[in-house]
């Protein structure tokens, strides 16, 4: 049998590391990377009240704050994501909201109460 060459040798023994360090390298990042993503999940939401649900016209008017898309504080008519939050929402509640990018935030695409 021929001797592996110290070549052929340092990349089988890579091959054979590899996939443990992935493994590794995967573990550790677990657990800093759960954090961040919670933070992220909430830092697109901005404040809001509730003035006004339509659900004929399938919008819920929101008196809101500065947004984090930059829009300024104002009252204006959003569509909802999921036209059951119509029957939820009501008038005087007091939200924190999400707006979808896609139609230029004019959307609410998610909301939680704020107590
Ligand atoms: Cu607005």
């Amino acid at each position: 049998m021929r001797m592996l060459s110290p070549r052929a040798l340092i990349a089988f023994t890579l091959a054979l590391a590899a996939p443990a360090m992935a493994q590794i390298d995967h573990s550790m990042h677990a657990m800093p990377m759960a954090k961040p993503a919670t933070v992220a999940a909430n830092a697109d939401m901005g404040d809001g009240l509730v003035k006004k649900v339509d659900k004929t016209k399938g919008t819920v008017t929101l008196a809101h704050g500065a947004l984090p898309n930059g829009m300024p504080p104002m009252t204006m008519a959003y569509k909802v994501k999921d036209t059951a939050w119509l029957d939820q929402l009501k008038a005087g509640q007091k939200i924190r909201f999400a707006t979808d990018p896609k139609d230029g935030g004019m959307t609410v695409l998610r909301y939680e109460s704020v107590k």
